[in-house]
């Protein structure tokens, strides 16, 4: 009788019982791992595009960074392709736009877009101090930037799953001012202009993607990251499945699962419109602002903001993201 009640205890309490997979289950090919997204050496690439000043269409710094981004993937083992062409700000400037793509893995037909603007915005048009001079924009172009060269140091020479474009955009910041979510039609078409052109022009004739993902304001210490509204209308699948895989791999805390309305527009847009690629854009919402981190436009905007850790949490949960795409 003792024997059969410890039996009986013993049973409640074991979660079950343990038994071998049956013999005839297939065997799934097991996943390389995926690569450690390094965050110093994300942090590095912000600091570098910093280094060379505001990243400003039409100015020497700006190519400068262009072409150190464009020998950096060079170096990574992608094929680049550069598109240049002439463009007109909302001020009736004459910009020369570069928008530079990295190609991994050309003979793969299935492709993944990720993408981030590179260029920064020619004035503070935010802030109270110098509001007509260009600023450094370490979190508001180089964040996102720095951790798709991460990214493409890690994808060299690795076979994965789709072949995968670094799409790194130019004149996305030279837009008609005003304030987030209010912006009407004809002062959306004024931001992101190297989007715009891409979407009209794409490097490959009849290129299309499983899906995109756009980095933008990624750096931030204790950055939050909400479902964004544009993303939700034209690709709520991936967003589900880039904010499940940020919990799977511990990062549930920076994404989080609520929606907030807070971007008018972003590059992408037209790459959601007119490509009809469900692209997301992975953007920091600032919580005490109620919409974009206070250094947004300012000269605060610069490597004090910039955090390793954040880069990490957004950096390993694309990769993995890209990773785990069969
Ligand atoms: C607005 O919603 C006004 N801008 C979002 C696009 C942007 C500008 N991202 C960085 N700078
Ligand atoms: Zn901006």
């Amino acid at each position: 009788m003792t024997v059969l009640l410890l039996a009986l205890l013993s049973a409640c309490n074991s979660e079950g019982p343990v038994t071998d997979p049956p013999a005839d289950a297939p065997a799934l090919p097991a996943l390389p791992p995926t690569p450690l997204f390094n965050p110093d050496s994300a942090y590095a690439f912000v600091a570098k595009q910093v280094s060379f000043g505001p990243r400003v269409p039409g100015t020497p710094p700006h190519t400068a960074c262009a072409d150190w981004m464009v020998a950096k993937l060079k170096g990574y083992g992608a094929q680049v392709i550069e598109q240049r062409a002439t463009v007109k700000a909302f001020n009736g400037k004459e910009l020369p736009l570069r928008n530079i793509i990295a190609r991994f893995d050309t003979s793969s037909k299935e492709r993944l877009l990720l993408l981030a603007h590179y260029d920064t915005r020619p004035f503070a048009d935010k802030d109270k101090e110098r509001p007509s001079e260009p600023i450094l924009g370490a979190n508001d172009g180089g964040s996102g930037v720095g951790i798709l060269l991460e990214i493409a140091r890690q994808l060299g020479g690795k076979k994965h799953g789709p072949g995968i474009d670094l799409l790194f955009t130019d004149v996305e910041d030279y837009g008609q001012p005003s304030g987030a979510i209010t912006m009407d039609e004809k002062s959306i078409e004024t931001w992101a202009l190297g989007s715009q052109y891409f979407a009209k022009n794409p490097h490959v004739a009849g290129y299309t993607a499983r899906f995109g993902i756009l980095l933008d304001m990624c750096g931030a210490r204790d950055a939050r990251f909400y479902r964004e509204a544009i993303s939700m209308r034209f690709a709520p699948a991936i967003v589900n499945k880039v904010w499940r895989t940020a919990a799977a791999i511990g990062y549930g805390d920076r994404f989080v699962q609520e929606s907030k309305y807070f971007v008018g527009t972003d590059d992408h847009l037209p790459i959601n419109e007119r490509l009809r690629i469900p692209t997301i854009d992975i953007i920091e919402f600032h919580e005490p602002t109620n919409g974009f981190h206070p250094s947004w436009h300012t000269h605060a905007d610069n490597m004090d903001v910039i955090d390793p850790s954040t880069l990490k949490a957004v950096g390993q949960t694309v990769l993995e993201s890209v990773w785990k795409e069969r």
